[in-house]
């Protein structure tokens, strides 16, 4: 039974129509000073706490609910005869319900200009020792952290005339996790601002249990960051499917990352299989873009992730006709899509994001190493200059497919190599990647030019052009570019390069033998930007 309810709460939203429900349920209103303000503006009838505790809000509202006969009243067990001898020895009366929200600490310290003064004001004390006095005793007490709740609380109420008991170990359990993140807020600003260290505060909530880790074997959860609103998987609503996997979700990122970074001038499409992009394309469609990126790799591309920047359409789910696919991510679905694609598997995943092409909400990136945390900022930007370092000059009209280039690079696990073509005026393919090799040589002449042939091959095959093989992937190869993520340390990579005939070649440079692949790069007619900026990715 509910008799007695205190309301203290900073974000009043909602507080007005949750206590008239709780007025009309006969139950008693106990409230601080300004929401006992609102209340009574609207017509309610609220106890000042100030009358129950026998003090006045004290020292500019520091101290207004931090009492025996509020505290008493919240964690008196109400089937102990000790406690309940005790509250009545001391005329406490029981207190059966709370609704607090805390200052706005957070919001304080991210303005801009806050002051030290102002952030200390913000930091709750007495509501924090009211939400974990009542979660503490949730057996017998209703607590509310979270205006959200105010309906639900008051269904159970109209219709059962109590709150039941997994409501409120929910309810107490929230609290519990929200009292822990505003401490930790606060531990974060204090520690920067008063030792100027860096602590970390992850604001993440309740886990989802995947059905295993990495291997069946493990165990695995996924933890949703709540304070990433934009694009992100776990913002993501899945149409179709079952539930996302660990080995989903890794590879899901990845695939979201890559397409993110290629941007939204175009339709994109990343195919991911293993954390590393293995097609990777933009088109004038989407259907097209999704033709050659999975043309870059056909046999990987089985069972892979597919993500584009671009709504769904039925012409590209179509395409897919007779093809394994883990994942789809897209900002939306055509309708005539969603049914195609709803049919064609129940194993395939359909997830939409509308906030697909929002940037970014977050500037950092963490990786748990046994024994600590490593936390960077984000790998912004594709170059920092943009030199033609070799006697040949690197064509202008080389730049847009340079860029798309040292995006494949970019989200390819290191060392990593790339090489991308452009197919038609504006769209660009990844024609290979040579992808996690301690050895970057291998990365060019074992991997990429080895797999750019055999990719070319099915594609001569299927389109037959009017020249012999050797001509075709010669062709191609001669007017793409490659792209490595990190600098040669020697000129072997130039003249593998050279024996494929890939003439236009992106690295950051900073070898101390960059002149030695310098001169290679001039003896053999190869042209080579050096863009000051690596990308390593691990
Ligand atoms: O300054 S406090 O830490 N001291 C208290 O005793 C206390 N009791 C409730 N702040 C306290 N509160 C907080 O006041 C609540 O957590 C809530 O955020 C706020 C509501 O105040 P008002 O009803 O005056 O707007």
């Amino acid at each position: 039974m509910v008799k007695r309810a205190l309301l203290s709460v900073s974000d009043k939203t909602g507080i007005v129509d949750f206590a008239r429900g709780l007025e009309q349920l006969n139950i008693e209103i106990i409230s601080t000073g300004g929401t006992a303000k609102m209340l009574r503006d609207a017509g309610i009838e609220t106890i000042d706490v100030s009358e129950v505790t026998g003090f006045p809000e004290m020292m500019g509202g520091r101290v207004k609910t931090l009492h025996p006969r509020i505290h008493g009243g919240l964690l008196c067990m109400r089937g102990n005869l000790e406690h309940m001898g005790e509250a009545e020895k001391e005329s406490i009366e029981l207190i059966d319900m709370v609704a607090v929200n805390l200052y706005p600490f957070e919001i304080t310290v991210s303005k801009e200009g806050v002051n030290l003064d102002e952030a200390i004001e913000n930091i709750d004390i007495g509501g924090p020792t009211l939400l974990r006095s009542a979660a503490k005793n949730y057996k017998s007490v209703t607590v509310i952290s979270d205006p959200e709740d105010y309906g639900e609380v008051l269904k159970e109420l109209r219709s059962a005339g109590v709150v039941s008991d997994t409501t409120r170990e929910k309810l107490a359990v929230k609290v519990f996790r929200h009292t822990a993140n505003y401490d930790s807020n606060i531990d974060t600003y204090l520690s920067k601002t008063l030792l100027d260290e860096d602590v970390l505060r992850m604001n993440f909530t309740e886990g989802t249990k995947l059905r295993y880790g990495e291997n069946w074997h493990q165990e695995a959860t996924f933890y949703k960051d709540e304070a990433i609103i934009g694009p992100a998987l776990s913002n993501a609503k899945q149409l179709h499917g079952k539930e996302l996997s660990y080995n989903n979700y890794v590879d899901a990122d990845n695939a979201l990352q890559t397409i993110k970074e290629v941007g939204n001038k175009n339709p994109a499409v990343a195919i991911v299989k293993h954390n590393n992009p293995c097609g990777l394309a933009t088109g004038n469609t989407l259907c097209e873009a999704l033709q050659h990126a999975w043309d870059g790799d056909p046999i990987s591309a089985f069972g892979s992730i597919i993500c584009t920047n671009t709504v769904f359409d039925l012409e590209s789910a179509e395409f897919l006709k007779g093809k394994f696919v883990e994942i789809i991510l897209a900002p939306g679905f055509e309708h005539d899509a969603l049914e195609y694609l709803k049919d064609k598997s129940s194993n395939l995943r359909l997830l939409e994001l509308p906030q697909f092409n929002d940037a970014f909400d977050t500037e950092t990136t963490y990786k748990y190493v046994i024994g600590g945390m490593l936390k960077q900022t984000r790998n912004i930007g594709l170059y920092e200059k943009w030199d033609c370092v070799t006697e040949t000059a690197y064509p202008e009209e080389k730049r847009g497919l340079s860029e798309f280039c040292i995006c494949a690079c970019k989200s390819t696990k290191s060392n990593s190599v790339t090489l991308a073509y452009e197919y038609k005026d504006g769209c660009y393919v990844m024609i290979a990647m040579g992808a996690g090799q301690p050895n970057r040589v291998d990365s060019i002449r074992k991997l990429a030019a080895t797999k750019a042939k055999e990719n070319l091959e099915i594609i001569y095959e299927r389109e037959k052009p009017d020249m012999s093989f050797e001509e075709y992937w010669q062709s191609i190869l001669s007017e793409s570019v490659m792209a490595s993520d990190a600098f040669f340390p020697f000129d072997d990579s130039i003249i593998y390069s050279d024996e494929s005939k890939i003439r236009y070649i992106i690295s950051p440079g900073g070898s101390i033998r960059d002149d030695e692949v310098i001169a290679t790069a001039n003896r053999l007619n190869i042209s080579m930007v050096f863009t000051g900026m690596r990308h390593f990715l691990h």
